[in-house]
């Protein structure tokens, strides 16, 4: 018997035209349960597999650790798909690419899978951003699926969307100290910032997925004791043109400069 296929594509519902209208509305989509325990058990265990086998041979530009020299501070992993064929199949194929495609109303390329973690007693924040702003797109049509693989809360740091945020364009950005997150809005909060940001609570197994213009930021992990681990699906609709030399350029620089200031 073949073996089942846990993140397959479910049968066509009335679903995702509702998906799509509220994505469009607000710039985010919460789906509680998007994956089942079992598919979710699934993605943890090769989560595990990735850090135990995959993080060590990794280079340093693609693995952020809140404190260099403590692997327990691992925060945020790029480009997981490059390096291991399971999430290489995993952005490429099956209910995550759906669901883009679904909200982009296109076709979609994959392009990043991404862990993030806030670590106990160390998680720092995220600044508040624009995904955008760091993919250099036009037009600007892309979404990032989150996924959590456990518990989120305000504790321990859950993300917190600005609604209707992407509906008005790229906002000014500047240099973070924040590793994994070298921008950030520089006149963020503004009054309509806090009057429409959102916190996202979220189960093991819940989705995410927001607009590329979509404003969002996360608190640090205020916990002694829990981790706040989750997996994110990049992908760029294909009506989407990336300006891949300036894209390359910044990455470049900005890697030559954490590595000067002994960050990486
Ligand atoms: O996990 C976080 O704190 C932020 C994630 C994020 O910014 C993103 O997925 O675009």
């Amino acid at each position: 018997m073949s073996k089942q296929n846990l993140f397959a594509v479910p049968r066509m519902t009335t679903r995702p035209a509702a998906w799509r209208s509220a994505f469009d509305r607000d710039g985010y989509l919460a789906l509680p349960g998007f994956l089942s325990p079992l598919a979710l058990h699934e993605l943890v265990e090769n989560v595990d597999r990735f850090l135990r086998d995959v993080v060590p041979a990794m280079p340093r530009e693609h693995v952020f650790y809140e404190a260099k020299d403590r692997p327990d501070t691992l925060k945020q992993l790029q480009l997981m798909q490059q390096y291991d064929a399971y999430f290489g199949e995993l952005i490429e194929k099956g209910r995550f690419a759906d669901l883009a495609a679904t909200l982009l109303a296109d076709d979609v390329l994959p392009i990043n899978v991404q862990y993030f973690n806030k670590p106990p007693g160390a998680g720092q924040p995220t600044p508040a951003h624009q995904d955008g702003y760091y993919f250099m797109l036009a037009p600007c049509e892309a979404v990032t699926i989150w996924l959590a693989l456990e518990g989120v809360d305000e504790e321990n740091g859950c993300v917190r969307y600005v609604r209707g945020s992407h509906r008005h364009g790229v906002r000014p950005h500047g240099r973070t100290q924040t590793l994994g997150f070298s921008q950030g809005i520089t006149d963020y909060p503004r009054a309509d910032d806090l009057a429409n940001e959102t916190p996202m609570p979220a189960q093991p197994g819940d989705a995410l997925a927001h607009h590329a213009l979509t404003i969002h930021r996360a608190e640090g992990n205020r916990s002694a004791i829990r981790t706040r681990r989750a997996v994110g699906f990049i992908y760029y609709a294909a009506r989407a043109k990336a300006d891949a030399e300036a894209n390359k350029a910044y990455e470049s620089r900005l890697v030559e400069e954490l590595k000067t200031a002994g960050k990486l």
